[in-house]
């Protein structure tokens, strides 16, 4: 509340930066670290949700980031709950996703102290953030969260955390707000865009890759024109399947774990490769051996919005430091000497061989069925959630993104994800359908968010991938380790009785065709629900088994 003297508090001081610089969602575990803040969100228009765990709640607000390109928002207590939201940190960090983080801190007079939960979070979080900082001094409030938006946006984006010690925020002071902060765009000069024609219209089979973030529907829209007009075949990094319309002609395929190996023989044949975006890390790089370091033999044009990525592994034939919201803007503009003529039929060909029909598999449940039935019946934006496993990828492999921000999950290969980003998505677009994949072991790392989309009253159906297992794990144990199994058995709950029990709707299904009207029920019942397919822990991946995966291991060991 104003006092009587019209000085605002630093808490509402700090709320009010927030709606100016456009931020709608705030998600949050309290603390009495921050109760100012919290009486502050009582007089605001946010739109506030209370969470279960700090990393789900940093989870959220790294999925509002991710879809909407601005600084999504959470504030967590001190010691505890910043070390337990540190894993949504590492996932803005890897993700390029920009994230503000405020967390509370011990007053400023008993710092250094190791007061109770005091933490040192420059310390603790430097190595995660882009910028780790405490606010000493009221009067500096607007100033220190207009950077951290600048920040976190701009450049490769990235999360911030902001500490907040406890007695600054119920200081009144006099102090002017600052303008909403500005995503700021970096474009490509007319000397590099001149280069990058040359470069096309010379090649004889160019292939683009696209990752990263920084882009817009827009952008994938003018990225899907540019393609087509010269029929160069797109491919997309490890979760970022929805910057381009997979059932347009020029898509190539999904460039993550276990991609079509015709992809990797394209990738390598080509003479031109185009990353936009994207950093071209582990996963997409096949763990750095799809090209040579620091100068790869093929010819490499690499856009990206951080120039400090720019030359980091690959040194580039040619380097453009552009948001990719920018460079495909300049896409539109371009000149030819020589029409450039790409392979995107072959490519497409190749991609829609790889993912027209499931696989055979062991057992009752084939996910890939399942997953080309959910392709076949969601609405053309749904969104799809998920955490880390096996299970995503049939997800990556059989589903056809269509849209930008349609895909929400961790590029870091995160555990937990799904259901907190489920929770994000229904709060940001409740008339959206949302699904949240999720493997036995992943599901049960922020299942309690299940409370969350309770207490919201937000519908989204979670599907669980029951293996028994942490199937990733025993896959590469059975290949390292063949028939030595430790540690990766699970004894699991009841899944559906789980959704029940936080007054949601829980269904388990035996057998594939059994699913639609699981789906059915599910999506009736109108509560959050969760659908359990019942999977033979053999059917490890879309192509193998884990019989085959040992048999092959053991015969190698032998020779
Ligand atoms: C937070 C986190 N902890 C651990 C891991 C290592 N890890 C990767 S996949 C995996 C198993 C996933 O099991 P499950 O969710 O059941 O999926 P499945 O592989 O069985 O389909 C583990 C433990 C990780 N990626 N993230
Ligand atoms: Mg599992």
């Amino acid at each position: 509340m104003r006092g009587k003297d019209n000085l605002r508090r630093a808490a509402e001081v700090l709320v009010d930066q927030l709606r100016i610089h456009g931020v709608r969602h705030v998600f949050c575990v309290p603390g009495e670290s921050f109760l100012a803040v919290l009486d502050a969100f009582h007089d605001s228009d946010l739109s506030v949700t209370v969470c279960r765990q700090e990393g789900g709640a940093a989870m959220m607000a790294e999925a509002i980031g991710k879809v909407t390109g601005r600084p999504g928002v959470c504030f967590v207590t001190r010691g505890p709950g910043a070390t337990n939201a540190a894993h949504g940190i590492h996932i803005a960090r890897q993700d390029s996703t920009p994230l503000v983080m405020f967390v509370g801190q011990v007053a400023r007079d008993t710092r250094e102290r190791e007061a109770f939960q005091e933490l040192d979070y420059r310390a603790v979080f430097s190595s995660m953030t882009k910028w780790t900082t405490e606010i000493d001094d009221a009067a500096r409030v607007p100033e220190i969260v207009s950077r951290a938006f600048h920040t976190a946006a701009n450049g490769r984006p990235g999360p911030v955390v902001i500490a907040i010690p406890e007695d600054m925020l119920v200081e009144r002071v006099a102090v002017s707000d600052a303008p909403p902060f500005a995503l700021i765009e970096t474009s490509p000069g007319p000397d590099e865009m001149r280069k990058f024609a040359e470069l096309l219209a010379g090649a004889r089979a160019p292939i683009v890759i696209l990752g990263g973030s920084r882009w817009s529907q827009e952008a994938c829209d003018r990225l899907a024109r540019f393609a087509e007009k010269y029929a160069l075949p797109v491919c997309t990094t490890f979760r970022r399947g929805h910057l381009f319309d997979q059932t347009r002609p020029c898509y190539a395929g999904d460039l993550g774990i276990g991609p079509n190996p015709k992809l990797l023989e394209r990738i390598k044949s080509s003479d031109l490769v185009i990353v936009i975006g994207g950093r071209l890390g582990e996963l997409p790089s096949q763990h750095y051996t799809l090209f040579d370091i620091p100068r790869p033999q093929t010819p490499l044009v690499h856009v990206h919005p951080g120039a400090e990525e720019l030359g980091r592994v690959y040194s580039a034939h040619l380097a453009i430091h552009a948001t990719p919201t920018a460079f495909t803007a300049a896409l539109e503009d371009l000149k030819f000497t020589r029409v450039p003529a790409g392979e995107a039929k072959a490519a497409h060909a190749d991609y829609l061989a790889w993912t027209e029909k499931p696989t055979e598999q062991p057992g009752r449940v084939n996910f890939g069925a399942v997953m080309v039935w959910l392709r076949d019946n969601l609405p053309a934006d749904a969104i799809l959630c998920n955490g880390a496993g096996n299970f995503s990828a049939w997800v990556h492999r059989f589903f056809r993104f269509r849209r930008y921000g349609q895909f929400v999950a961790p590029a870091s290969g995160s555990m937990g994800y799904g259901v907190p980003a489920a929770v994000a998505m229904k709060r940001l677009y409740p008339h959206r359908q949302v699904i949240c994949f999720a493997g036995d072991g992943d599901f049960l790392m922020n299942g309690q968010e299940i409370a969350t989309a309770i207490q919201y009253d937000l519908p989204f159906i979670t599907i669980i991938f029951d293996n028994g297992m942490y199937g990733t794990i025993r896959m590469h144990q059975e290949r390292e380790y063949p028939g030595r199994i430790s540690a990766t058995e699970l004894r699991n709950p009841d899944f559906p009785a789980y959704a029940r029990a936080f007054g949601g709707f829980g269904i388990s299904v035996e057998k594939t065709e059994d699913f639609p009207a699981a789906f059915g029920e599910a999506r009736a019942s109108g509560k959050p629900a969760i659908i359990r397919l019942v999977i033979d822990p053999e059917a490890i991946t879309p192509a193998t088994t884990l019989a085959k995966i040992r048999a092959k291991s053991l015969t190698e060991k032998i020779q």
